[in-house]
């Protein structure tokens, strides 16, 4: 008889790795010391320094795919602009790119994403992919203390036939990197909590700057990193470039780790 390539291992085995697998680690989870909502690249970029500090970690991501607007540089086109500089987190991620003048870099979409993704998996951040952040669990003086979330495809369906109630997430900070819906802050916007300017027209030179300077603590337990920090202080957008959403994902990195020191 004809040798096999693979090794035995049916449909009931199949199926049970994934559903206990899953379990173990959604249960390991839902305890956490840091919860980013949002894995654009500000989100990943945060999630990976914060990992490789041995901050437990994970992301929420409503989609199935991560890298929100990383993959595409503006206009469907795929090629992604970093001004100085940015080009140094390129330079640790081993992504190639072309000097297209003195402060400006250009890097092929799909590398950059996919490096940075698989730089943020290496330091061991995990992912809840297809799932959508609802709302924040709130304790004390009305300090951030986890995220409610659901299955998307649940969000997605009518509501008449999708009355399913989501679950709870606790953690120690929560990051908002959810671009420009900043839906985390928004949400303690509905209750009063923050006042949410919306982001403003468009103004590269000023935005990347004011970016960076305003990531940080915006309410006791959450972090503002991205696009979503233009949305909550009412900053200018910075269009297709993405220097500062790298160094604004560090910088929220960094506030994380003085946060859990403090508590
Ligand atoms: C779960 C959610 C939810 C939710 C959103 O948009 P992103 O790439 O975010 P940033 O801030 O890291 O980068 C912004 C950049 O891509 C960009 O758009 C720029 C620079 N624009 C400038 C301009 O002028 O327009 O990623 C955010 C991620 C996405 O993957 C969303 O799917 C996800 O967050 N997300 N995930 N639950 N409620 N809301």
């Amino acid at each position: 008889m004809k040798e096999k390539i693979f090794g035995a291992a049916d449909e009931k085995e199949i199926t049970r790795a994934i559903v206990s697998e899953f379990a173990r680690q959604f249960e390991e989870y839902v305890e956490s010391d840091c919860i980013i909502v949002g894995a654009g690249p500000s989100g990943l970029m945060a999630g990976r320094m914060l990992a490789e500090q041995g901050v437990k970690t994970i992301i929420i991501e409503r989609n199935n795919y991560l890298g929100g607007g990383f993959w595409i540089g503006g206009y469907l086109m795929n090629k992604l602009t970093i001004r100085r500089p940015g080009q140094e987190v390129l330079d640790e991620l081993g992504v190639p790119y072309v000097e297209a003048g003195p402060n400006l870099f250009v890097a092929d979409g799909p590398h950059a994403c996919s490096k940075l993704i698989a730089a943020t998996c290496d330091a061991g951040v995990k992912f809840a992919n297809m799932t959508v952040f609802e709302d924040v669990v709130l304790r004390e003086e009305n300090r951030v203390a986890g995220v409610v979330i659901n299955w998307t495809p649940v969000q997605a369906l009518p509501r008449q036939i999708t009355c399913v109630d989501p679950v709870a997430l606790q953690t120690k900070v929560v990051i908002d990197a959810t671009g420009h819906d900043a839906s985390v802050a928004k949400k303690l916007g509905q209750r009063g909590l923050l006042k949410i300017a919306g982001y403003g027209g468009m103004w590269v030179e000023r935005s990347e700057d004011l970016v960076v300077e305003h990531t940080g603590q915006a309410h006791p337990g959450l972090i503002v990193a991205g696009m979503a920090v233009s949305t909550l202080y009412g900053l200018p957008r910075m269009g297709p470039t993405f220097g500062a959403m790298l160094l604004s994902g560090k910088r929220a990195a960094k506030i994380g780790l003085q946060v859990l020191s403090r508590r």
